[in-house]
């Protein structure tokens, strides 16, 4: 292992105020919480702490419609029923509510993944993490998905800048259909996605033969799997599939979405996933110590979120962190066992050995047309 890794870490204490309304899953007061347990893991001592610009339209405008990013900010509870046309050609509404300070919650999120992508082309750390950030179904001129922006196509762009080629890797429970889209004919951004795909699952995309088109062919990649997928398939997946994509495209840099709705007991996921198993895609990656840029995404059991994007920092920091939860103002959420890991779940694993062996050998045969 190379000495220790320079870590910046982007975080805005208003980020995690917001409400998406009652009975919506997303709760950003999920962010207050990982960051709380990382102060209290003292981890904060040993990375780059900042608070991130508010990203600026013009800068959202590099990837959405300049229309879209107007509406955005024009658009409140207040006023909301004065533009039903509008609300309904953007996909504002029962998934993407229109909420109080929305657009700067976007501006927090998306500022914090544009400050990884620049601090990381500086070359001013290796590696850069946004658990706020991970929007990944916004699309150029639509929200999709509890997304409104997405952050990672703009971190992305900016990391194009510096290098030829980017590698983007998403272990969200869902298909990270915006920002495939967003690159979907360019070999200069190969993503690839893990997901639940099937049973009208959202977004409906991912199917396998997904792959990219024109310049693109190939340049896309999607793992579709069934539900209860567990630590030890998922894992030997991911290594193997990963460890190809990475010899055979050679990215100048890493944007990996780390989604924890891919955790067993998940309000909205149905994988298998303990943290250790979760953490360890994090762990591989990380390994190839090439630039890289982390985010969070999905995750909507918000204690078993902030436990696993706290074990994450700590693997990036190459810091064992002890299983016992210390004292922090969330604590009562840790309750009854107060413990960081949380164990696989046990829903019927319907990802059989055969199943899983004919994507990989799908996306590995397509991976030998790619050189460079
Ligand atoms: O299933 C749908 C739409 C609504 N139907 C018309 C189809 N939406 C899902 C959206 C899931 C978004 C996941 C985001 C991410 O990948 C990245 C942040 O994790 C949905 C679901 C569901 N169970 O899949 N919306 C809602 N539940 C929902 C429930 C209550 C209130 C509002 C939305
Ligand atoms: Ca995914
Ligand atoms: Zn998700």
């Amino acid at each position: 292992m190379r000495s220790k890794d320079k870590i910046s870490y982007f975080y805005d204490g208003d980020v995690g105020n917001v409400y998406f309304g009652p009975n919506h899953p997303m709760k950003p007061h999920r962010l207050c919480m990982t960051h709380h347990l990382i102060l209290a893991y003292g981890l904060h001592s040993k990375m780059e702490v900042y608070r991130p610009h508010k990203a600026y339209p013009i800068e959202m405008a590099q990837f959405h419609s300049p229309d879209y990013v107007e509406f955005l900010q024009r658009i409140n509870p207040e006023n909301k029923d004065l533009f039903p046309n509008d609300m309904a050609r953007y996909n504002l509404g029962e998934d993407c509510p229109v909420f109080e300070d929305m657009f700067e919650f976007c501006q927090i999120y998306a500022g914090a993944t544009i400050d990884a992508a620049r601090r990381l082309n500086n070359k001013l750390c290796d590696i850069a993490i946004n658990w706020a950030g991970g929007l990944h179904h916004a699309k150029k001129c639509d929200a999709s998905g509890f997304c409104y922006i997405n952050d990672l196509v703009l971190g992305i762009l900016e990391l194009l800048k510096h290098h030829p080629r980017v590698l983007y890797i998403d272990i969200d429970v869902h298909h990270g259909d915006g920002v495939e889209e967003a690159f979907y004919f360019t070999d200069r951004v190969m993503t690839v996605s893990f997901h639940k795909f099937g049973d009208k699952f959202f977004p409906g995309t991912g199917d396998v033969k997904e792959i990219g088109e024109r310049e693109g062919k190939f340049y896309a990649i999607n793992v579709p799997l069934r539900d209860g997928i567990d630590d030890i398939s998922f894992n030997r997946l991911f290594r193997a599939i990963i460890s190809k994509v990475v010899e055979m495209y050679q990215p100048g840099a890493i944007v990996l979405q780390c989604g924890a709705d891919s955790l067993a007991r998940d309000r909205l996921g149905c994988f298998n996933l303990s943290i250790d198993g979760h953490a360890e895609c994090v762990k591989f990656v990380k390994k190839f110590n090439i630039p890289l840029l982390v985010t969070g995404g999905g995750g909507y059991t918000k204690e078993n979120v902030a436990r696993c994007w706290t074990v994450e920092t700590g693997i990036l920091l190459d810091t064992e962190l002890p299983n016992e939860i210390p004292d922090n103002d969330y604590i009562k959420y840790f309750a009854p066992d107060f413990s960081l890991k949380i164990p696989g779940g046990h829903i019927e694993n319907l990802n059989t050995k055969s199943y899983i062996s004919s994507i990989k050998a799908q996306i590995l045969d397509n991976l030998r047309y790619i050189q460079h």
